[in-house]
Parts: structure tokens; C-alpha cells; sequence
């Protein structure tokens, strides 16, 4: 049997390491699940050029950082810019996480899909956030002509590529649109390009339940039962997650203790909340 692959896009702003310490607790979480993964980390720097924390779980958690290119300038841009090209960066079926992510269980049945991409809805309805609402979103989509898929829009968070002619369709187009945006409308967001693409390239799209890609402050009810992988969306809060949530303890151990914090993810694990267990 072949192993899982996951990818993460790793890319700090200047002075900070706060994605890169976000993706080594989810690799972490990972880890404990998929034994057996390839984790491979995507940035714009080699694994040698992190902190010396950071540079010793990497390679405790044997974690392959790929540097794509290096450019530190503008890690919004870089990030997407690499994001968007994730499927020709990786060989095989893989499945891509956001640094913000914590996987609670396994998840290696999400690769037996026989479609093309799997991938969970967004926040749906009223607006509520620049990353998140679709509704904010509409102006690209006029200024480009570009429409999303008709039963809705895409978080692209969690997103499982296979290894099909259709997916690196959709990988190549992506980049591409992704692109356009940028350079038509200022728009650095991957998501409006993403669900453009997956509208008019058309390849077969598991919609995969909210609990794989559970993403925290939802407005809908229901969105955390069975949560298999949480979604903290932190760039709302400045990269950091809020203080009552399970992620920001388990980085404010890794910070100052320099280890994964195994309680506190375990209990995560059998409480399937994001929330801190009250002491
Ligand atoms: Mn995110």
C-alpha cells in the first residue's frame, strides 16, 4: 500500500514563523494519525533556514520541505503564488491543508475517492469575512466574467488532488487564473480563481462533509459534529487563533516549551471541540 501524502504551503511573514510554527503542530497532529504520511512542506526556504526549533521537529517528524523559490518579500503573494501550482509541485494524490488546520482523526479513506478533487463547501449565505463570504468575492467574478460552481463556492483549505489528467488540468488552470486575478484586479485571494476553475473545467468534485474541513466561527449549526479535520481560519485574527481555542495552547506550548502538546491534542481528539476544556 502507498503512503498518504499531505502538503502544507509554508510562507511567513518577514520576522515571524508563525504559519511554520501553525503547520509543525498540524504536522504533528498528522503524524500521531498517519504514522506512516509523507508530509512535505512547500516554501521559500529550505528546511535548513527555519529556526533551530523548528529545524529539529521537521526532521523528527521526518517532514520534507521543498524550497519552490525564494523570495521573501511578500508572503501573501508567495504563498498563493505557490498554493495555486500545488498540483504540478507534487507527484501522486495528495491531500493539501492550510497551516491553520487540525486533523482530529484519520483520514486516509479520502483518498479512495474516484473523483477528481475533493474539497468542502465555504461559508454559505450572509457575509461574515473578506476570506470567507462568497458575496465579497462578486466583484472579481464581474470584473473577470468568471462564475462559480452552481450549487455554490468552495473553501479551499482542504483540498485532496488526485493523480488525474483532470485534476492537473485544474491545477494548471488554477495558477493561471489565480494569476489574471492578480494582475486584472489587484485580487491575491486563491479561492475565487479555484472555484472558477472548477466550474468551467469541470472535473468530478467529491464534496466532501463540513467535518473534514470544520471551520471554526461557521454561523451554521452542525458544522462540528464528527469534525475530522478543524479549520481555524486565523488570517482573520492576525494569524494567531483565539485564546479560548485547543490551537492557540497547543502554540503557546510549542512556543515556549518547544514540544507538541499531546494532552491537550488527545483531549481535542475525544471532545471533537476546538474549544479549551475548562480546568
Ligand atoms: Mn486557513
Amino acid at each position: 500500500m502507498t503512503r498518504s501524502t499531505f502538503c502544507y504551503v509554508v510562507v511567513d511573514p518577514p520576522g515571524s514563523e508563525i504559519y511554520a510554527d501553525l503547520s509543525i503542530i498540524s504536522s504533528n497532529a498528522l503524524r500521531k494519525l498517519h504514522p506512516d504520511a509523507q508530509i512535505i512542506w512547500l516554501s521559500c526556504k529550505g528546511a535548513d533556514e527555519f529556526n533551530a526549533q523548528l529545524r529539529e521537529e521537521l526532521s523528527r517528524l521526518e517532514i520534507e520541505v521543498r524550497c519552490i523559490f525564494r523570495d521573501k518579500r511578500y508572503p501573501f503573494l508567495t504563498s498563493r503564488y505557490i498554493k495555486t501550482q500545488i498540483r504540478q509541485l507534487v507527484d501522486g494524490d495528495f491531500l493539501f491543508l492550510d497551516a491553520d488546520t487540525l486533523p482530529i482523526s484519520n483520514i486516509d479513506h479520502l483518498f479512495a475517492t474516484e473523483a477528481d478533487i475533493a474539497l468542502a463547501w465555504d461559508v454559505d449565505g450572509e457575509p461574515w469575512s473578506g476570506q470567507l463570504s462568497r458575496w465579497t468575492n462578486q466583484s472579481t467574478y464581474r470584473e473577470l466574467g468568471w462564475r462559480h460552481h452552481d450549487e455554490g463556492y468552495f473553501n479551499s483549505g482542504v483540498a485532496l488532488f488526485k493523480d488525474t489528467c483532470k485534476a492537473h488540468e485544474v491545477g494548471k488552470l488554477w495558477h493561471r487564473s489565480w494569476y489574471e486575478a492578480r494582475i486584472k484586479c489587484g485580487r491575491l485571494q486563491d479561492q475565487p480563481s479555484l472555484n472558477y476553475v472548477l466550474s468551467c473545467a469541470a472535473p468530478t468534485i467529491e464534496v466532501l462533509p463540513g467535518a473534514y474541513n470544520a471551520i471554526i466561527g461557521k454561523p451554521e449549526e452542525g458544522w462540528l459534529d464528527g469534525a475530522r479535520i478543524m479549520h481555524f481560519c486565523c488570517s482573520n485574527y492576525d494569524g494567531l487563533p483565539q485564546e479560548h481555542m485547543v490551537l492557540r495552547k497547543l502554540l503557546d506550548v510549542w512556543r515556549r516549551d518547544g514540544r507538541f502538546d499531546v494532552d491537550t491534542f488527545l483531549q481535542c481528539v475525544e471532545t471533537e471541540s476546538p474549544f479549551l476544556v475548562p480546568s
